[in-house]
């Protein structure tokens, strides 16, 4: 009786204390500067935030106020956003680890450490790009692929789920998207002929609720039952190949409350090889809309039809306001931005936001098909004028790498531009034979990075997602790797060299910067606390540049690992 009145109390505590993160609030999480409960700084992804405490007159005085070190012998890369909530950051780290902080003064409160398997297998560096928070759980995703949720307070695991089988090449790196009491989660693995997927999970329990396979053929699943099979089987894909067909969903997902929808976008089909799955290979390389409520298909735009050039279409569809319409928009790894229709699918608007695209000369609004140059698909390894094995090299750009890849651009309904963090690099490709097997890579193709312009790889650009035109740019020297906040009027970003950047938002003018210690490749946030306004960014450079850059990353070898966050304020 006593216990039962005390946990009354406590509950009564905490709920006037905020500290219980509600459906609610993760719905207005946008509009709320006081916290950041989201990866996106709203489900929309907008990384918008109207706080104007930190400004052009006074960013000369931005300074650290705290600087936490992850710590350990394990530090590569660090892609993670924080979240904060009840003055605590929560903020994860590479080799699945998450950090309770005091949001205040950096002060830890508890770690939890993923016990990690043998084995495990990401593509792209021991990566992972944050947290979800519902109820007093804290959720991430781990890289032997299970999903883990925490009590905030004390760090205990509270359930635990298998997403998939790591020894066939799953793993887990994005953020989770909270909607409506349900966590929804990808899987990674595209490059092991893992079958992509979106799953919804009670948030308060783990128990799945239901399944979407992304690859045409396969089954899916609401409440334990059939849920009717994705897309039409044998349509775009020959033979087997669907079986192994990739179209992972790693970098998760959006969602508009407006629509109802939530918008994830698909890997390169598997394998690289695209001669051996002649076909459109849905939905791979795809923006896909899905309702919360069935877990089925509501439209799908496929930017990459049989992509033979890894051009993942993760990308994240971010919504907005445009001429009285919800559309959303996606700077994707092929070099093309695109603007729909939130609510169909329908394309608006595609023009490039790099400078160099080999593969298509443009994108056909009417058809929505992009116009392919067929000589720069890499020639197939058992035509008649190849030897069986390697296939037409040929150099395309962007390279697979993307005229963008996992960093997170932002929006600023002030100025209706987007803030992308692009770069410009090309590829040598040629493919190979393949044959699956289970957890070895499943590419059929070699490759070789290299860059297009001797002062620059990255570029932030600020684009007008009506007209196309790049209002400003900011080259960097690396390749960009972080993502992008706008925070009033000025947007922040991180580089590789180590620096997190503000300009103007309007002009791009640089007025602010502040050297971190390593690369920075995670998106920097902002909120209020006490009345004061802070900003956050994590520091430590690894990622896909350094494992697989080719001619890349021998420009890049002298930046230093580390991980921490670091945390500024304006000083009187
Ligand atoms: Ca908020
Ligand atoms: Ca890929």
């Amino acid at each position: 009786m006593k216990r039962t009145l005390l946990n009354l109390m406590m509950l009564l505590a905490a709920s006037q204390a905020g500290a219980v993160v509600t459906d609610k609030m993760i719905h207005d999480d946008a509009n709320t500067p006081d916290d950041v409960l989201t990866w996106g700084l709203g489900t929309q992804g907008q990384r918008f935030s109207t706080l104007t405490g930190i400004n052009e007159g006074n960013v000369n005085r931005l300074a650290p106020v705290w600087a936490m070190s992850f710590g350990g012998e394990k530090q590569r890369g660090q892609e993670s956003q924080p979240l904060v909530h009840n003055g605590k950051m929560f903020v994860t780290a590479s080799y699945s680890r998450l950090f309770a902080l005091d949001a205040k003064t950096g002060k830890k409160l508890w770690k939890y450490e993923h016990r990690l398997p043998e084995g495990i297998m990401p593509c792209c560096d021991v990566v992972n790009r944050g947290a979800a928070l519902y109820g007093n759980l804290v959720i991430f995703g781990t890289l032997d692929a299970q999903l883990v949720a925490l009590n905030q307070d004390t760090g205990k695991v509270v359930w635990r789920e298998k997403i998939d089988d790591y020894q066939a090449g799953y793993s887990y790196t994005a953020a989770p998207l909270v909607v409506d009491g349900m966590v929804i989660t990808g899987n990674s693995g595209g490059e092991f002929g893992v079958v992509g997927r979106v799953d919804a999970r009670d948030a308060k329990t783990g128990k799945l609720l239901w399944t979407r396979p992304t690859v045409e053929g396969h089954m899916g699943y609401k409440d334990g039952k059939e849920n009717g099979i994705t897309g039409t089987p044998g349509a775009t894909w020959p033979g087997e190949t669907w079986k192994t067909g990739g179209a992972s969903t790693w970098l998760g997902g959006s969602y508009d409350p407006q629509t109802g929808l939530t918008y994830i976008g698909t890997s390169n089909p598997g394998p690289w090889n695209s001669h051996v799955r002649k076909g459109d290979n849905l939905y791979s390389a795809s923006t896909l809309a899905l309702d919360v409520k069935t877990g089925k298909i509501v439209w799908h735009y496929q930017s990459t039809p049989n992509d033979g050039w890894d051009f993942d279409g993760v990308n994240e569809f971010i919504t907005f306001d445009m001429d009285g319409k919800r559309v959303g928009a996606k700077a994707d790894r092929n070099g093309f931005f695109y603007v729909m229709d939130a609510a169909n699918g329908k394309l608006l608007n595609a023009f490039p936001f790099v400078k160099k695209i080999t593969w298509a000369t443009d994108i056909d609004l009417k058809t929505g098909r992009p116009n392919f140059v067929a000589e720069n698909r890499p020639g197939d390894p058992t035509a008649q004028d190849a030897d069986g094995k390697k296939g037409k090299s040929v150099f395309a750009a962007p390279g697979f790498l993307g005229g963008k890849n996992q960093m997170p651009m932002a929006y600023s309904p002030k100025t209706g531009l987007f803030y992308v963090p692009t770069n410009e690099w090309g590829m040598e490709i040629w493919n190979e034979p393949i044959t699956y097997k289970k957890g070895a890579a499943y590419l059929g193709a070699g490759f070789t990075i290299k860059p297009l312009f001797d002062d620059h790889i990255g570029a932030l650009r600020a684009i007008d997602p009506k007209t196309g035109k790049v209002a400003w740019e900011v080259k960097n020297e690396a390749p960009l790797w972080g993502g992008v906040l706008v925070a009033g009027d000025l947007v922040f970003w991180g580089t590789p060299e180590g620096y997190l950047k503000a300009a103007d938002a309007k002009s791009g003018k640089v007025v602010w910067q502040f050297q971190t210690g390593s690369g920075v490749v995670a998106p920097p946030i902002t909120w209020t606390q006490d009345g004061e306004q802070f900003l956050s960014v994590v520091s430590g450079w690894g990622g896909a540049v350094p494992l697989w850059g080719g001619e890349v990353a021998k420009k890049v070898n002298f930046l230093e690992q580390g991980g921490s966050v670091w945390t500024f304020k304006v000083m009187q």
